[in-house]
């Protein structure tokens, strides 16, 4: 069957050329690649202190954190947990274990100890980032209950450390040159978001480097890129880097593009509107539920956000009175969507509004098909692929998609089948414009406010 739709397939493409996407470089390397042109340009900034970092100290604390990680036992494939809301740290500890070659997977501190000793299970986490008041949380996945864990790791606090735990500085204040020499391989994993997919329980989701990098050069990269993030750009980083959304879309690709990061804890709204007028924030990524915030609340009045150029709202659907809503308060803005799928690594589609040289887009849609990939539609039933306007089960092909799930063939098969087409589960179409609506559901989670696990 797959022989004969392979000569019937509709594959929709970028309006944008393919550009040659590195697929030999680590992360970290390709991430930091232009710092030597602004090294002294704001890379994070602190929220809640106003403390920002240029980019020459941040790639400097992150080879120290690297040294401090390599000191502490983790080696080249090792997994470590990130427990942690936004705060630099948080980057320096994602961006130093990938120079080791080790692999970060990061987790909702919220979570729920049961959740949290699944994850460290199965990823076999060996050193903990975390906060001292989340430590309880590790001590009870230890306990008798749990004794399959039966593995050790080391836990590190960003605050003050509770007994047999260690502060961050012992990775951050590391001497850089103890950083071991590694040779990485574009395959390799450098992160391991956890998601459930279209089914069952959460599963680690295998970025390597080759996925990360290509997503981020589909956004970001190009002579027109699809999101023109600049060395001017101050982009919002409200949503938790513990998905991988605001990881990808607002770290890693600020980080490549030279763009400064404002790093807020948690949403609040009068703290968020007071640090986008005071920093002058240009670029928003949000979720529908933010959207809502920004497009109804009174204090938004009161506040200067005439600053902000593009607005990205993602991970779930955005309606068009809401997008209205929010174009009364943000009428200098650009404003669409890009649609993800952690499997996906994570973007499949993004508003071509935000390009450097933009098109035209329609409210309501989820973006075009980022460049160097391939997306389709099929009927769920037949498996075959459908034209324009025809909506079906969504997939997407292409170098950015992730090598599969954490030890689990059986899973993976089912996403990824054997030409390499992504199943996301979702039902949409693509229109005569070549841009994407997502309409429904096949799979069966359920996302809350935007994300599969509490946040906001
Ligand atoms: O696995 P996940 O939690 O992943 C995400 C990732 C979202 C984005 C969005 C914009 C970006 O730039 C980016 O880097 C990442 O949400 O959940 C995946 C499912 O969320 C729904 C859809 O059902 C996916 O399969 N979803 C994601 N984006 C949209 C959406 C959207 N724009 N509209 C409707 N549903």
């Amino acid at each position: 069957i797959e022989n004969i739709t392979t000569s019937t397939t509709h594959i929709f493409k970028s309006k944008l050329p393919d550009i040659p996407i590195s697929d030999h470089l680590p992360l970290h390397t390709y991430c930091f690649e232009n710092v030597s042109d602004c090294p002294d340009n704001p890379c994070l900034i602190v929220g809640s202190t106003a403390k920002t970092y240029s980019f020459a100290e941040t790639q400097l604390i992150c080879r120290k954190t690297a040294a401090g990680l390599s000191n502490l036992g983790i080696k080249q494939g090792d997994v470590i947990m990130i427990l942690l809301q936004n705060c630099a740290e948080f980057v320096f500890a994602f961006m130093g274990a990938s120079m080791i070659g080790a692999v970060t997977t990061t987790a909702n501190p919220f979570y729920t100890c049961a959740e949290i000793f699944k994850q460290l299970n199965t990823s076999r986490a060996k050193l903990i980032i975390t906060l001292s008041q989340y430590v309880d949380k590790l001590k009870e996945t230890t306990d008798e209950k749990h004794p399959k864990m039966g593995q050790d790791f080391t836990v590190v606090t960003i605050d003050e450390p509770p007994e047999n735990c260690l502060h961050f500085t012992v990775l951050s204040e590391a001497n850089e040159d103890d950083m071991p020499e590694v040779s990485i391989n574009p395959d390799d994993p450098v992160a391991l978001p956890f998601s459930s997919g279209t089914t069952g329980l959460p599963k680690g989701v295998v970025l390597t480097h080759k996925s990360l990098i290509t997503s981020v050069a589909q956004q970001v990269d190009g002579e027109n890129p699809n999101l023109n993030l600049t060395r001017q750009d101050v982009v919002l980083c409200v949503l938790p880097l513990f998905h991988i959304y605001s990881l990808n879309s607002v770290l890693l690709c600020s980080l490549r593009a030279g763009a400064a990061v404002l790093l807020m804890q948690k949403f609040e709204i009068g703290t968020l509107l007071e640090l986008i007028q005071k920093h002058k924030v240009s670029v928003a990524a949000v979720v529908p539920p933010l959207v809502l915030a920004l497009a109804k609340n009174p204090m938004v009045a009161n506040y200067d956000l005439s600053s902000i150029r593009m607005v990205l709202s993602g991970a779930a659907p955005l309606g068009k009175e809401l997008e209205e809503a929010l174009r009364g308060r943000v009428p200098q803005a650009i404003l669409g969507q890009g649609y993800g799928m952690t499997e996906a690594g994570p973007v499949l589609s993004m508003c071509l509004g935000f390009a450097k040289h933009p098109f035209p887009t329609k409210s309501g849609s989820c973006g075009t098909v980022v460049r160097n990939a391939e997306l389709k539609v099929i009927d769920p039933e037949t498996g075959c692929s459908l034209p324009y306007n025809q909506p079906g089960e969504i997939c997407i092909r292409g170098p950015q998609i992730m090598k599969g799930y954490l030890n689990d063939p059986e899973a993976t098969a089912t996403t990824i089948d054997l030409d390499g087409w992504l199943h996301t589960g979702d039902i949409g179409y693509v229109d005569d414009d070549d841009e994407v609506f997502i309409v429904d559901r096949v799979k069966e989670i359920i996302k809350f406010k935007g994300f599969q696990a509490c946040f906001l």
